[in-house]
């Protein structure tokens, strides 16, 4: 039906939203037509490709200061390994994400959208965006929801979760590569799948976690493993 399919926004603009997909989530959220599989995926570092854009505007911002490159990274807090360099390299490389366009500018991961909009059509499956944004939020947040609206277009909006506590946040898989996801949840109801980066591809991989080597990998046996 027209109408249904339409949304009359505030300004008196009428967009096509997904009509049919989402009207079927309506009608089958309940228990009547079994479980949905939820997925979380992770932004910087999953979809976002938070490390290349730190090196490049770091590099350009600070020609003369020594630099890590991607292979000798170890451990996800790049503010840490800048001061362990020196010390005061760590006030350094906070200062580029801390400025503006930096979240904005980065270009995506090889496979991320893509995957990410496959997941999207697919049958019983809802996937939100579980990003972790920085304290600092004068341009972060926004420059969020914007790279989501640039890459994934605008209704998928509806899909961010900002938190700085993932485990708070309730789904069948998180997708993620910060080896550590803690928060005040004890028992997050998610399984985290820990998605390779130039940071944590030396950690050994406990029997109990998963990881996703990059987006060629098979993430739809992944989500299929889930699936009741
Ligand atoms: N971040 C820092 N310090 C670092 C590295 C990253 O504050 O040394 C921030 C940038 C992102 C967030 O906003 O952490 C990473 O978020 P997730 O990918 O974990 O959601
Ligand atoms: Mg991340």
């Amino acid at each position: 039906m027209l109408v249904s399919t339409t949304r009359l926004l505030g300004r008196g603009r009428i967009l096509l939203r997904y009509p049919f997909k989402r009207i079927c989530i309506n009608m089958s959220s309940s228990s009547t037509s079994g479980k949905r599989l939820r997925v979380l995926v992770d932004m910087d570092g999953v979809l976002a490709d938070f490390e290349g854009g730190f090196l490049n505007k770091y590099r350009a911002r600070y020609p003369e200061e020594p630099y890590i490159a991607l292979e000798d990274r170890r451990g996800f807090w790049v503010s840490a390994q800048y001061g362990q360099l020196r010390s005061d390299l760590c006030a350094k490389a906070i200062s580029i994400w801390e400025s503006k366009d930096f979240f904005i500018d980065l270009e995506p991961l090889p496979g991320g959208v893509e995957a990410v909009k496959e997941m999207a059509k697919m049958d019983d499956t809802d996937v939100f965006i579980c990003t972790s944004p920085i304290k600092n939020y004068r341009h972060c947040p926004h420059e969020k929801y914007a790279w989501v609206e640039k890459h994934l277009g605008y209704d998928f909006l509806e899909q961010v979760i900002l938190t700085r506590d993932k485990t708070l946040v309730t789904g069948d898989l998180l997708i993620d590569d910060k080896p550590d996801i803690l928060g005040v949840e004890p028992k997050p109801t998610w399984e985290h799948i820990l998605f390779t980066a130039c940071h944590n591809k030396h950690l050994p991989v406990s029997s109990s976690q998963r990881r996703l080597l990059s987006w060629s990998d098979d993430w739809r046996a992944i989500l299929d493993s889930k699936r009741q």
